[in-house]
């Protein structure tokens, strides 16, 4: 497989880069001297993408590049990649689920904890001296005791979330485009309705245009001025601005946020809230889980290389075809 040649359009974590690069000719577009001549010579010979959403992936992007046959994707969302248009041009998409769900839903998890019992308020008032100074962290308004939790999204992570929640003793309901069978949760049809039910609402949403914007100014509304939101899907199926003005006119109580609209870039207006809980997309983040990811990644795009097939393609663009 060695004379394949297939590109990184940004640099990934080193075990992919490494076993990519021994099993093919792996370019990586970060590093070329010359982009521009790069696509001029190069990109009708590239036959396979691996990304990991640094990158929009469209027609604009795969215009240099009619070969590609393959997008591995590191992650198991995948709305950097224009999957319509992808599909539309025979070209498979893979991404990397299953291999992270324990590891995500565990994230959030703790950053439900941290949102509700004000965990790295607490701290942080313990390192400020404030215990000794001025005496115990007040009280919290808030706790999981009696509350109701909805879920938004109950797939492979949605079900691991409840999964866990099951173990903290609280209601628990959720809001997907379809009732899932064989769970005990009550569904709700509607997002609204189900934000107006729940004390706590997590958004496991993916990212994409079917859910863009969707948790908007009349889902805060419902949810309550004592509702918590907490986001470990995708920031782009927030109404950011919607979600501050909420906050700020005290529509909801607090958030706990792992994803925003336009990474890294938090808005400014978050960052200067004492109250919420913001976390730099660590979702996924250990060592354990990221390895796992990027040798699925490895393993779709050997699989397909080597005729057997890829290991985990995305619904849009079945395999088998
Ligand atoms: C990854 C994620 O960290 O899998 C996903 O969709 O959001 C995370 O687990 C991210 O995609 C890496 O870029």
């Amino acid at each position: 497989m060695k004379s394949i040649e297939i590109l990184a359009p940004a640099t990934m974590m080193p075990l992919v880069m490494e076993r990519l690069g021994e099993a093919f000719t792996l370019h990586d577009l970060r590093t070329v001297a010359d982009a521009d001549a790069f696509r001029r010579e190069r990109g009708k010979a590239i036959r396979g993408l691996a990304v990991g959403g640094h990158v929009r992936i469209d027609e604009a992007f795969l215009k240099d590049y009619p070969n590609v046959e393959i997008i591995s994707n590191f992650g198991v969302g995948y709305d950097s990649v224009d999957v319509k248009f992808v599909a539309s041009k025979n070209i498979v998409v893979t991404n990397t689920p299953d291999v992270l769900t324990e590891e995500v839903a565990d994230t959030c998890l703790g950053l439900l904890l941290m949102t509700v019992r004000e965990l790295p308020q607490s701290e942080r008032w313990l390192r400020a001296g404030n215990w000794v100074n001025k005496g115990p962290y007040p009280l919290t308004h808030t706790t999981l005791r009696g509350a109701t939790v909805g879920i938004i999204g109950l797939g492979r992570i949605g079900k691991a979330i409840a999964r866990r929640l099951d173990a903290f003793d609280v209601k628990i309901a959720y809001h997907n485009r379809r009732p899932v069978e064989g769970v005990p949760y009550a569904y709700h049809a509607s997002l609204k309705e189900l934000a107006a039910a729940v004390d706590i609402l997590i958004s496991v949403a993916p990212g994409g245009p079917e859910t863009h914007h969707m948790i908007d100014a009349g889902v805060f509304e419902a949810l309550g001025p004592k509702g918590i939101f907490i986001n470990i899907g995708r920031g782009s199926a927030v109404d950011e601005p919607a979600m501050v003005e909420a906050l700020k006119t005290r529509k909801i109580h607090s958030v706990g946020l792992d994803v925003f609209e336009f990474e890294p870039k938090v808005p400014a207006e978050l960052i200067a809230m004492e109250h919420v809980v913001l976390l730099p997309h660590v979702g996924s983040g250990t060592h354990h889980t990221r390895n796992l990811m990027g040798q699925l990644l490895v393993d779709n795009m050997t699989g397909w290389f080597s005729g057997k097939g890829p290991k985990t393609p995305v619904s849009e663009t079945p395999w088998p075809r």
